[in-house]
This record gives structure tokens, C-alpha cells and sequence, in this order.
């Protein structure tokens, strides 16, 4: 038997792009008959404008769907723009996606707005999850704590991604981790949400995490 297909072994799909060339993905293309399929919940988080409608978007193998708004004068008010790149909208529930990981595990995403008006979301978004992808643009590293206190509120084990933004400098992991005061063994990668393999490259280091800790 052949080992199970590396991301960038997935079977190639001719004549099955979309109009925008995304990948019209089925089970079919990734699941053998007969084989037992674990739906795995994770969640990505982050404040507002850390890439999340992004990375979901970048990675789902089907056409994510995404509550994105043009934000009204309203939500400018409580939204913080400053230092944020030419954003028009707003995710006002969430964003969902879809990733087969291997043949066995099939990733739900679920991005989960960071805006404190939205927390009482995070009850049900927390319920059955096996863990969350926290992401952090390393230049609004103060905005991350209220998620990373949430998600340690439900008790979820998580990763860190950082968003590589162009232009800006990278700063280096241990001061990163001084910073957000992460344990140990938390993952942290860089990625840039815009790039399906990078994307991928995150959710792989979190979900191998994961299940470690699953034992
Ligand atoms: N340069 C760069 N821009 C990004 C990256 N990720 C997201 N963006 C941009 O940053 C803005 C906010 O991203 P968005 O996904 O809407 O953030 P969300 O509020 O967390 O869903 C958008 O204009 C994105 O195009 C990245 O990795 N690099
Ligand atoms: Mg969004």
C-alpha cells in the first residue's frame, strides 16, 4: 500500500476548476471506498483583521462560506482601524471551511471573530472542538491577548500562527513567546494566509499537536 499522499501530492483535478480556479473538491477525490473518516472541529482565531476570512479562504477545499460586510460607519466606531491594511469588511458571524488532511482526517474550520462583542458566540464555536489555530499579526501582538485568554477560558489547546505581513520585519520567536506568554510546548509557524500551502503548513503543525496531546 502506498503511504497516504502529502499536501502537495493531492490528486490533481483537470477540467474540474471552478470559473475563479478554485478546485471543485469532493470526497471522492480524497477518500478510498470503505475508509473511516474523523471529522476534526478546529477553530481560527484572531482579533479583527488578522487574516482569518483569509486563511480559510486560501485553504477550503470547498467555496468557504463567509458573513463578510462592508462595515458601516457604526462598526468603524468600534472596530479598531488604525494600522489596517485597506479593509472594507467585517466578518459579522464567522467564516466556515472544509480541509482533508489524509485519508482518516478531514479538518471543519471555523474562524471565530475576535471582537469582544461577539464572545457569547464563542460557546457554542468552543463546544466539541479539538483545538484552535490562533492567528497574530506579530505588529498587534496587544490585541491577541483577549483571544489567547479565551481560548484558554474553554480550555483549548491551540498553535500560534503568525500572519507574515509584507514589509514588516519578523520578529523572533522567543521574544514573540515573552510577549504572549505562551508555554513550552504551544506551536508557533509563520504563515501568510493568503497562500494555501502555508495555510496548510499552520493547520498540520496544530492538528499533529493536537492529536499528540490526544494521545
Ligand atoms: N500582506 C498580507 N495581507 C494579508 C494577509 N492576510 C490577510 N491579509 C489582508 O489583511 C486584511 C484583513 O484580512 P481578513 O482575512 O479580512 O481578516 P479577518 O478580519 O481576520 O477575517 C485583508 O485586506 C487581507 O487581504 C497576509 O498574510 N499578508
Ligand atoms: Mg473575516
Amino acid at each position: 500500500m502506498a503511504s497516504e499522499p502529502s499536501l502537495d501530492e493531492r490528486p490533481s483535478l483537470s477540467g474540474r476548476q471552478s470559473l475563479d480556479g478554485r478546485q471543485n473538491l469532493g470526497e471522492r477525490d480524497y477518500v478510498s471506498a470503505g475508509a473511516t473518516q474523523t471529522a476534526v472541529k478546529i477553530l481560527v482565531v484572531g482579533h479583527f483583521a488578522v487574516g482569518k476570512t483569509t486563511f480559510i479562504g486560501s485553504i477550503s477545499e470547498i467555496e468557504p462560506l463567509s458573513t463578510e460586510e462592508t462595515m458601516t460607519r457604526a462598526a468603524e466606531a468600534i472596530d479598531d482601524l488604525k494600522g489596517v491594511r485597506g479593509k472594507t469588511t467585517t466578518t459579522v458571524a464567522m467564516d466556515f471551511g472544509r480541509l482533508t488532511i489524509s485519508e482518516r482526517v478531514v479538518l471543519y474550520l471555523f474562524g471565530t471573530p475576535g471582537q469582544m462583542r461577539f464572545v457569547q458566540m464563542w460557546e457554542d464555536m468552543a463546544r466539541g472542538a479539538l483545538g484552535a489555530l490562533v492567528l497574530v499579526d506579530p505588529e498587534r501582538l496587544a490585541d491577541s491577548f483577549a483571544v489567547i485568554d479565551l481560548i484558554e477560558q474553554y480550555g483549548l489547546d491551540y498553535a500560534i500562527a503568525v500572519n507574515h505581513f509584507d514589509g514588516n520585519p519578523e520578529r523572533a520567536e522567543a521574544s514573540l513567546r515573552e510577549a504572549l506568554d505562551l508555554l513550552d510546548d504551544t506551536p508557533v509557524v509563520t504563515c501568510d494566509a493568503r497562500d494555501e500551502k502555508s495555510s496548510a503548513a499552520a493547520l498540520t503543525t496544530l492538528v499533529s499537536y493536537l492529536l499528540a496531546r490526544a494521545g
